[in-house]
């Protein structure tokens, strides 16, 4: 019933969009191809995306999502067989977006307004017994408090799924860390190393970033590592060991940008105009991922909700790019 209700509002909403923007609009029309969308493996990402898509749907655009890898999407972006990326983390994916801004072909289409965080994570409970946290040197010496069957006498570290790239076994290597990493196969993988260790309130050290439903759910906090500083990821020099790379933390108050392929402009510059509007805050992309992860809606369904439930955030980006 409450789908049904949301479809009326989402076509009513839209109907009175598309009604304002064909009314003297004297710029080049949107090309009919579709506009395609990444999805990827967090829900956040995958919500905003079908999000976007049904906004876009409104202007009468088509769309259609692709699945990709949230590393090799930067590449297809340039490429132009992807033609956006709604959720650019700087932590786990600001390398990549950088090397493909340096070969050309995509561009920066702006910032959230939401500030973000990925790092190593934990419930707060864990912090009883290992009370020295959040610093990283309290790590090694709490190391057998997570350890388990597979990691022996080293402590376990439950890292993202492999293409988010966090760096995790070097960066437990460049500190001397007594720590194994193990990447996660998904991010429900995540979620129940969490829930499992909730009952007996068992230390856990998982990858968990934010904005995100968990931190509505797992009063929890991020180890401190050192610092980032820009080009730990690429000049031995910075961060404490000066011998390796990857010895700092990612960044503590990291970015989340939209990005665009350079083509998008000139075929779809009506949806493009609506896209460097685009921002969405803290609280906006958790409530995005709960509706997924908690409440167990369809990603597509959570996101015509959304946007019913929004019209005030969305609708004036829509506004801005009616002629
Ligand atoms: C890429 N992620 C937001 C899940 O850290």
């Amino acid at each position: 019933m409450k789908t049904t209700l949301t479809r009326f509002a989402t076509a009513a909403a839209v109907t009175a969009v598309i009604g304002m923007t064909t009314v003297g609009s004297a710029q080049a029309e949107d090309s009919g191809d579709p506009i395609i969308i990444p999805i990827h493996n967090w829900s956040s990402q995958i919500v905003m995306s079908n999000a976007v898509g049904q906004i876009f749907e409104s202007l009468g655009r088509n769309v259609e999502y692709v699945t990709t890898d949230s590393q090799a999407v930067y590449e297809s972006v340039r490429l132009g067989d992807v033609h956006l990326e709604l959720e650019v983390w700087e932590g786990a994916f600001g390398k990549s977006f950088r090397e493909a801004l340096e070969k050309g072909g995509l561009h920066d289409a702006g910032d959230h307004d939401a500030v973000t965080r990925e790092d190593w994570w934990y419930p707060m409970w864990t912090k009883e017994s290992c009370p020295g946290l959040p610093s990283w040197e309290a790590l090694n010496d709490c190391a057998e408090l997570f350890a388990t069957p597979e990691t022996g006498d080293k402590g376990r570290y439950l890292d993202g799924p492999v293409d988010w790239l966090k760096h995790g076994k070097e960066r437990a290597e460049a500190l001397g860390l007594n720590f194994t990493v193990i990447n996660a196969g998904s991010a429900a993988a995540l979620w129940a190393e969490i829930g499992a260790a909730e009952k007996d309130k068992k230390p856990v050290l998982v990858f968990n970033w934010t904005p995100n439903f968990a931190e509505a759910v797992w009063p929890g906090e991020f180890v401190e590592f050192p610092e980032w500083e820009d080009g730990c990821d690429k000049d031995p020099a910075k961060g404490p060991n000066k011998d390796a790379l990857y010895d700092c933390g990612n960044p503590a108050k990291g970015y989340l940008k939209k990005a665009a392929w350079d083509g998008m402009e000139d075929k779809w510059p009506q949806a493009y105009c609506v896209l460097t509007k685009i921002s969405f805050t803290n609280p906006q992309i958790a409530e995005m991922a709960k509706l997924v992860d908690v409440d167990e809606q369809e990603p597509d369904e959570a996101a015509e909700n959304w946007l019913a439930d929004n019209e005030a955030v969305w609708k004036p980006w829509v506004e801005a790019c009616a002629s």
